[in-house]
């Protein structure tokens, strides 16, 4: 390193605050900041701000009804549709030729979809899935990865009005089945296979192990993804997607008007019990409400090439690859594959290449990449970026400022967005064109988005002190209910600190954080059970039930541990059953594998630590904590209000030496 660049780096190591530049302030979407009293002194009518940009086939009665509270209701009495919003209208006002979606294969291939392109296929394959028996209100389920005919089928259900319900493609056999009977879907979307690091692989077979789990007769179609390179045959209830879509040519559907409230999709995720939860958005409130994060947040343009390089199988894609870009008639990216292939440069290229505006990424790969090295980057023009923003977990300052510098060049703005499924999009974060930066915090709530940091009786705490994070008043992109669950609902989020005899409901997201003076807010992470792993939300139970599945394993314990690039990795402590103990290697093998079945490689632990006891409680509850900070290697604390403190240090030294 220069002298030059070392001290540039210490300067930077050290600045605490960061300006968004004027260059980005002078073109920002929103760059008043008028706009947070605004949303204050107008609410809840503010929020007709977010409804406007959308078309409407018949206007809304009401912005806010909160009768039936905590499911409150948005934009009542409107009616529209989501696939008319992301397409129809954009081509009715002359975009037909701009580019909707411009893919890129793992393999170099790539695929442009203009807005007149996606159209059609959407409309052919709607006009399929209405021929197969989908009507309105039916739950379509997908379960692909990163190919386009994936947002092609989500638009094509908007578009008939059957929700959906899109299953990530790293769940398991197994996860997928779970997820269908729970929302009785009868339909489902699938691959053939797909590509990972240039290998071809088999996903046909795990969709069939899936589907025998199905409590239902199911129709399935079949994207053929790997032509030659996977030979698979097709049962009698099994649809080629080619050849459906082939056999519709040129057909249109008209787009179903469809209530405000009613359902756009369903997307399970991991909560603090075994069963995952179905988190329910609706067509008005998530549309608009992601509508307008996309503008106002990650500053979009019909202009603009932005790229989100999450999977549409969470709810970024969802809100962000998908529903906020295209509702804005923005070009958005999507990549089929791993950032390492061909080599660690793959995203710099995609950059430049396809001159990136905005790009949008999780801490958890710009770990990755600092790892890796700042030559990959310098390998490429990355002069096209104008914004930067992060998403699924916490940023360290560290990973922040190399990403402002080597990616940013120290030009673009960074957004760190805390959100989570249940809130469809965006709830924390700077407005780029108006606050100042903070590496490590988030930053103020949005406009009109009521966050305050709670002790355990609901009292704010002082700036500097850590607490829980609530939301206190509604927004339109709120889950409405868990699936069939509205008493789940209810105990999950609401029971904590909301007064139902006052009527005053409290939104409980299940993570810790603290404010300071200037009302940023640093997440702390979960205060529940559910681990973030490489930003993926699973449950420690859906975990431990599968281990405890094992012949052998009596007992198991599910922690998180510190990890450099996952962030969180999973760790799992557990105890042989009588006549076991000698075969631990075996044990371990098979408790991956069984996590790995039951749901998919993302949870793999990272150790199986076996142990004759876990640390307890005099009261008999397993001491988690402990746990946790002998997986990070962190300092342990008091141990004597354990009912067996010895098994502490036993444990303790079992990990060392392993
Ligand atoms: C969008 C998404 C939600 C959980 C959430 C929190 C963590 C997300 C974060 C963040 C700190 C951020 N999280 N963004 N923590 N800073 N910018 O990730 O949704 O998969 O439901 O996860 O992720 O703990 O509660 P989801």
């Amino acid at each position: 390193m220069s002298q030059e660049d070392a001290s540039l780096e210490a300067r930077l190591e050290e600045q605490e605050t960061f300006e968004p530049p004027e260059s980005f302030v002078e073109q920002a979407n929103v760059s008043d900041p008028g706009i947070y009293e605004e949303f204050e002194e107008n609410w809840p009518e503010s929020w007709e701000r977010a409804a406007e940009f959308l078309d409407w086939d018949e206007p809304y009665d009401e912005v806010l009804d909160e009768s039936e509270a905590p499911t409150y209701q948005w934009f009542t009495g409107g009616e529209l549709n989501a696939s008319y919003n992301c397409l129809d209208r954009h081509v009715e006002n002359g975009a037909k030729n701009r580019a909707a979606i411009k893919w890129e294969g793992e393999l170099g291939e790539t695929r442009t979809y203009t807005y007149g392109d996606l159209l059609n296929e959407v409309n052919e394959f709607a006009a399929a899935l209405r021929d197969l028996g989908v009507e309105e209100d039916d739950v379509v389920t997908m379960y692909m990865p990163m190919v386009p005919e994936l947002p092609i089928a989500m638009l094509a259900c908007a578009r008939i009005g059957a929700p959906h319900s899109v299953v990530f493609a790293g769940f398991s056999a197994d996860a997928l089945a779970t997820r269908m009977n729970d929302a009785d879907s009868e339909y489902l979307i699938t691959c053939d296979g797909y590509y990972r690091r240039g290998d071809a692989l088999d996903h046909i077979s795990k969709t069939n192990e899936g589907l025998e789990d199905v409590e239902h007769e199911t129709e399935t179609v079949v994207v053929d993804r790997l032509g030659d390179d996977l030979d698979h045959s097709l049962s009698e209830s099994q649809h080629d997607y080619d050849e459906l879509v082939e056999a519709h040519a040129g057909e249109t559907v008209e787009p179903v008007s469809r209530d405000a409230e009613d359902m756009l999709f369903l997307m399970y995720t991991s909560g603090t019990t075994g069963k995952p939860k179905g988190v329910k958005h609706t067509t008005g409130g998530y549309l608009s409400y992601v509508t307008w994060t996309s503008h106002s947040v990650l500053d979009l343009e019909p202009e603009d090439t932005y790229w989100c390089s999450a999977d549409i199988g969470w709810i970024t894609g969802h809100s962000y690859i998908l529903y906020g870009p295209l509702a804005l008639g923005t070009t958005t990216v999507m990549y089929e594959g791993t950032p390492d292939y061909p080599d660690k440069d793959r995203f710099w290229e995609i950059v430049e290449k396809n001159r990136v505006d905005v790009f949008y990424t999780a801490p958890t790969a710009i770990r990755a990449f600092m790892k890796w090295g700042k030559e990959y980057p310098e390998r490429h023009d990355l002069s096209s970026l104008r914004l930067l923003g992060t998403v699924g977990e916490p940023i360290n300052p560290r990973a922040w400022k190399w990403y402002y510098k080597h990616i940013g060049g120290e030009e673009c703005p960074i957004v760190d967005t805390w959100w989570q499924t249940e809130t469809g999009g965006h709830m924390i974060t700077t407005l780029p064109g108006i606050n100042e930066m903070k590496p490590g915090s988030a930053g103020p709530g949005l406009p009109g988005i009521d966050v305050r940091i709670v002790d355990g009786a609901g009292e704010e705490v002082d700036a500097g002190e850590a607490g829980y994070l609530t939301v206190q008043k509604p927004w339109p992109g709120m889950l409405r209910t868990l699936y069939r669950n509205d008493e789940r609902f209810v105990s999950e989020y609401w029971e904590e600190y909301s007064d139902p005899e006052a009527d005053e409901w409290v939104y409980f997201p299940e993570d810790g954080a603290k404010i300071d003076d200037d009302g940023y807010i640093t997440v702390l992470g979960r205060v529940d059970d559910v681990l973030n792993v490489s930003g993926h939300r699973l449950g420690t139970m859906e975990i431990e039930s599968a281990v405890v599945g094992v012949e052998g394993i009596a007992e198991a314990a599910v922690v998180g541990g510190d990890h450099e690039v996952k962030g969180e990795a999973v760790y799992v402590y557990a105890i042989p059953e009588d006549g076991y103990g000698d075969q631990e290697d075996e044990l371990e093998e098979r408790a991956i594998e069984s996590v790995e079945d039951s749901i998919g490689p993302i949870a793999r632990p990272e150790e199986v630590v076996f142990t004759p006891e876990l640390p307890k409680t005099r009261s008999g509850k397993i001491m988690r904590r402990l746990l946790e900070d002998i997986a990070s290697g962190n300092e342990l604390g008091n141990t004597s209000t354990l009912r067996n403190p010895d098994i502490v240090d036993q444990i303790a030294d079992q990990v060392e030496n392993d």
